[in-house]
This record gives structure tokens, sequence and C-alpha cells, in this order.
């Protein structure tokens, strides 16, 4: 009884120790959290295969078989110098490599294994090369380790095909194996992180990870390692993989955590070629903004030829973000994440001490930046690539700021707003005036936090939401304005039905406390252009009083159906 209360004391003493660990208050994780791009590497014999790093599992190799691999990797391609000036060219502040994936591989000179890198016909310890010349460039060095070992004969659980029996296993053997080799990287490649994975098999029990950690940091006491070494440990920082989280992470008080996403360029980690769809240079940036404008990192992979050499692919993407960060990399680095919780254009926002960056995704047909207002007074306005000074005007409880109408970035056009001290939102609601049409659209609508993953997306060159289904029948999108006289209004509702079956579609219009339930009609099955074409449903004569208006749209889907939502307007009947 005693035993039981004492070793629940010690599981949440370790617990909170992890805890803390894992908030953005923490000092050594400044430089991490300041450099938001990294660089992924994903490298070892299955990129012989190409055919993902999991290709052993999905062909069901034995151990024994796949071995063999070792004797044919020779990257005589491999310049280490040139992967870190690709790196730093990127506008990467750091990156990491695999030294151990699933396959149990060490692609570096460990003395615990003879199944490495200097086993092979190469014979020359890749890692190290690598870590020197990341130094020369001054870009911060990380090591992947996987905790699943698919090699290692006292590894377990064995895969479902493995042959080699399980009782021949001693789990303990592996253990030590794994606290040696990650001692043994620490000691040898000063690593400022440790990226671990394959954690899920559960290998390590709280004391052992407690144990692993305290071996880790008594090497190097600021050394960072990620929430992947065992369900005990969140690590310094979270790892969303291949996915973007809605908004930034919190902890259960609401204190922002420090986060990274990993993410592929095309669909594979390692080394790939029929992995042929790509993100765009475009897609990349942009995801780097979102992801920076939330409050997070992103880490984005690179998987290398068996040979050494790096696909043009990945070589014209890594070098056009470089492109990009190296005019507009004051917008990134060392910012803090958005101020606003939605913004009235398709764009994102990050901030530094009294200034706001504004990432302008789509220029304003208009020709004018709306942004909602602040409490602060604003310096000046201007283009972060020529410091050109923009004219700006508050109308309406906004700031409208006047774009250039030539030399728009595509990839994201960068303006800043100086205020004179630390910037922060206005508690005003928009004013439209009621003379014109009021426009209702995806960009100055907001989608509550908990979404269902209803969400809007740029569409040639518009934001629509085109996936509205029933799983999102609990969500809605709303607009929130003043008005300041009372107007008569014709509402078009421009929505549509996606599929030519499943029947109308049933939707809701709310505006302040009356309600409207309407159909989008189910189409003709040869009209698919209509889809992209909305003659919209009419609503007339609708009365909006002079005050604060709360306008929603909701949909009541049935198990198949699905919409796509554009706009809607309101046009001032006199
Ligand atoms: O190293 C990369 C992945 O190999 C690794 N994490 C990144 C950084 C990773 N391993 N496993 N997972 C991520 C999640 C597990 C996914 C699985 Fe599957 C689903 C394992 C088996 C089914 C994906 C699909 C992998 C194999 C088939």
């Amino acid at each position: 009884m005693k035993k039981k209360y004492v070793g629940a004391i010690f599981i949440i003493l370790i617990n909170s120790f992890f805890c803390y660990n894992s908030s953005a208050q923490n000092d050594k994780t400044t430089w991490f959290r300041d450099a938001k791009f990294g660089i992924f590497i994903h490298w070892g014999l299955y990129s012989q295969i190409g055919y993902t790093e999991w290709c052993q599992n999905h062909f069901e190799m034995q151990a024994d078989d796949y071995t063999s691999l070792a004797k044919t990797f020779n990257p005589i391609k491999y310049d280490a110098n040139a992967w870190a000036s690709l790196v730093k060219a990127s506008g990467a502040k750091y990156c990491i490599i695999t030294s151990k994936h699933h396959e149990g591989f060490s692609m570096y000179d460990t003395r615990y294994s003879d199944y490495s890198i200097m086993h092979t016909p190469y014979k020359k310890d890749v890692l190290r090369m690598f870590a020197i010349a990341l130094k020369k460039e001054k870009i911060n060095f990380g090591i992947y380790y996987s905790v699943m070992d698919w090699h290692h004969p006292d590894y377990l659980p064995r895969r479902y095909f493995d042959n080699r029996a399980a009782s021949a296993a001693n789990i303990a053997n592996y253990k030590s194996f794994f606290k040696n080799q990650v001692g043994e990287l620490i000691d040898k490649y000063q690593p400022k992180l440790m990226w671990f994975d394959g954690e899920w098999e559960n290998t390590h029990d709280s004391l052992e990870t407690f144990d692993v950690v305290n071996m880790m940091r008594s090497k190097q006491p600021d050394i960072l390692f990620n929430n992947r070494l065992s369900r005990f440990s969140h690590g310094d920082f979270r790892t969303p993989e291949n996915t973007v989280p809605a908004t930034g992470l919190k902890d259960e008080r609401g204190r922002p955590l420090v986060w990274e996403v990993c993410h592929t360029i095309n669909d594979s980690w390692g080394y790939d070629p029929f992995s042929n769809e790509f993100l765009s240079e475009r897609d990349l940036i942009r995801m780097l903004i979102d992801i920076v404008s939330k409050g997070g990192n992103l880490l984005l992979n690179i998987g290398p030829r068996p040979d050494g050499s790096i696909q043009t692919e990945f070589v014209e993407r890594l070098n056009g973000m470089g492109k990009w960060l190296s005019k507009n990399g004051e917008s990134i680095y060392g910012t803090d994440a958005s101020i606003f919780p939605n913004l009235p254009f398709y764009g994102r926002s990050t901030t530094k001490g009294n200034k706001i960056f504004l990432h302008v995704f789509m220029q304003p047909k208009n020709g004018i930046l709306s942004v909602p207002m602040l409490k602060n007074k604003i310096v000046k306005a201007y283009t972060l690539v020529d410091l050109k000074p923009l004219d700006y005007k508050i109308e309406n409880n906004h700031i409208q700021i006047s774009l250039p109408k030539n030399s728009f970035d595509v990839n994201a056009h960068v303006i800043v707003i100086e205020t004179s001290e630390k910037p922060e939102i206005a508690n005003v609601l928009p004013i439209y005036p009621v003379e014109n049409t009021i426009e209702l659209n995806c960009e100055n609508g907001s989608i509550p936090i908990e979404n269902k993953g209803l969400e809007a997306e740029q569409y040639f060159d518009k934001m629509r939401i085109r996936k509205w289904t029933s799983k999102q029948n609990e969500t809605w999108i709303e607009w929130k304005f003043e008005t300041t006289k009372e107007q008569i209004f014709n509402i078009q509702i421009n929505a549509a039905n996606a599929f030519e079956r499943f029947g109308n579609a049933v939707f809701y219009l709310e505006i302040d406390e009356w309600l409207k339930e309407g159909q989008l009609i189910q189409r003709e099955p040869w009209s698919f252009a209509n889809k992209y074409v909305y003659e919209g449903v009419t609503i007339n004569k609708i009365t909006l009083k002079a005050g604060k208006h709360n306008i929603r749209f909701k949909v009541n889907l049935k198990a198949e159906q699905q919409i796509i939502f554009e706009r809607i307007v309101f046009k001032p009947v006199n």
C-alpha cells in the first residue's frame, strides 16, 4: 500500500518534470522557436529500394535478407558540403538527419553494432561528415533515432511476418543498446536536438524513459528532444506529422506549447522515384507561413538518392523557399504567432516587437488591404521587400492599406504595419456601410476553432469552402459587423450542391435572431459546370436595423451530400 503511494508521487513528479519542459517559456528552446524552419533528411538502406523508408515492412522482408542491402550501399556522389550549402540556401536554420530508422541500420560509426555504414563499400561516417559541414554553415544539427528496430535480435515486438522466434529475444539487451547508442550519438556529434520516432510499441517504461532523459541531459544540459521517446514523455516539443494543426497547440492551462510540423514534399520520407506529386514552391512557402503564424516550426523533409545525390524537384523547391526567405525572412524568423483570430483577406500574419507582418496570399481586387483595427497608434505601413511606404486610412473600424498595383509576390506578399508600442487588436467590430453591397465571404468570415475540418481554401482566384459534408453539420461560418443605419436588402447566397445525386441540400441562414431555412437544389447529371457557376439562392426584402450583427451560415446535410460555399451578398434595396 505504502509502496504504491510512493510510486504515485514519483509518477506525478516525473510528469510535472516533463510537462514543465514542454511549455514555451523555457529558455533552452529559444533558438528552436526562433528558427522556425528546419530540413529533415531521411537516408538509409531503404533509399536503395526506393519505395519509402517502410519498404522492409511493406515487402515483408526478413531481417537477414534486408541486411544484404548493406553490401551495396555506396553513395559515391555524397558531398556533405553540398548538402549543407543546400540546407543553408533553403533558409532553414537547423537540420535533422536519420542516424537509425526503423530498419535498424546505423548511418554512423557505432561501437555497438556491425550493421552500420562502416560495413558497407563506402566505409565512411556520413553523419560525421554532415555534422562538420553543417557546423561550417552555422546550421544547428539534430539527430533522428528510431526507438523501434526491425533488425536488432533483442527488439520486441517482432513484425508480424518476422520468422525469428520472439522467445529468443531479450528486450533488456535492446534497451541498453538503445541507451548506449543515444549516448554515443551525443558524445560523438554533440547534436542540439534528438528527434526520436517509432515509440508507439511502448518499448520503455516511465523509469527507463526518465533514465534516458537524465543521461542525455547529463551529457548535454541544453539538449532538446521531441515527444516521441516514449509515451511517458512530452519532450521539449510536439510533432504533428504531415498535418498542420488548425490553431497553435496549447497546454491544459492555455499556454502555448512548442511544436514542429514535420512534412514531406512528395508522399514519402525516404527516396521514392515513383512518388511524383510534389507540393509546389508556393505551397511550401505558404505552409511555412501558416505554421509560423500559429506559433510553430516546419521541419521539411527530403529523401536523398542512395548514391548521395538529391533530386532536382527537392533542390529547386528548397532554393525557391530560400529565395523568398532571403527577402522576407524578417517576417518569419524570431516572430510570434498572429494576434488576429482571423483576417479579412486571404493570408496570414506574424508579429515581432512593434511590427505586424501581413502575408498576403491573394491580391485584393479593389487594391485595398483591410486589416482589423488595432488599439495602438500606427507609425507607418510599408512593403517589406523594398520598404516603400504605403498609404493607409482608418475607415469604418478598419485599417485600409492601399497596395501597389504591380509587383505582387504570388508566393506571399509581405506588408508591415509598425505601431507605437506592442500591437494589440482593438475590441471593435468592422462597420459596413449600408449604401454599398455587403459581401460576406470566406475571407471576412470566421469558422469556429472546433470546426470538424471545415476549411476555406483558395480555388483559382476565390476563397471557397469546397467540401462541406454532414460531418460538419454542427459548425458554421459567421460574420460579425456593425451598421449605422437601418436598410432593406435583397440577399443572394452563392453556394451549390456538389453532387448530381443525393437530393436537395438544406442550409440555414441566421441573421441575428432571425432564422431562414433554404435549399440548394440537386443538379442535373450533365451540368457539372454549375458547380462552379453560382446563380445563387435569393431571399428578398430583409431589413437590417442599425447596430451589431451576427450572421451565420450552417447546413443540415444527409450522409452523402456535400456543398460548396462561396459567399453571401447583401444588396441594398432603394
Ligand atoms: O520517419 C517518418 C516515418 O517513417 C515515421 N515518422 C516520419 C518522420 C513514421 N513511422 N510510422 N509512422 C510514422 C506512423 C505509422 C504509420 C503506420 Fe503505416 C500505419 C504504420 C503502419 C500503418 C504508414 C503506412 C507506414 C506504413 C504504412
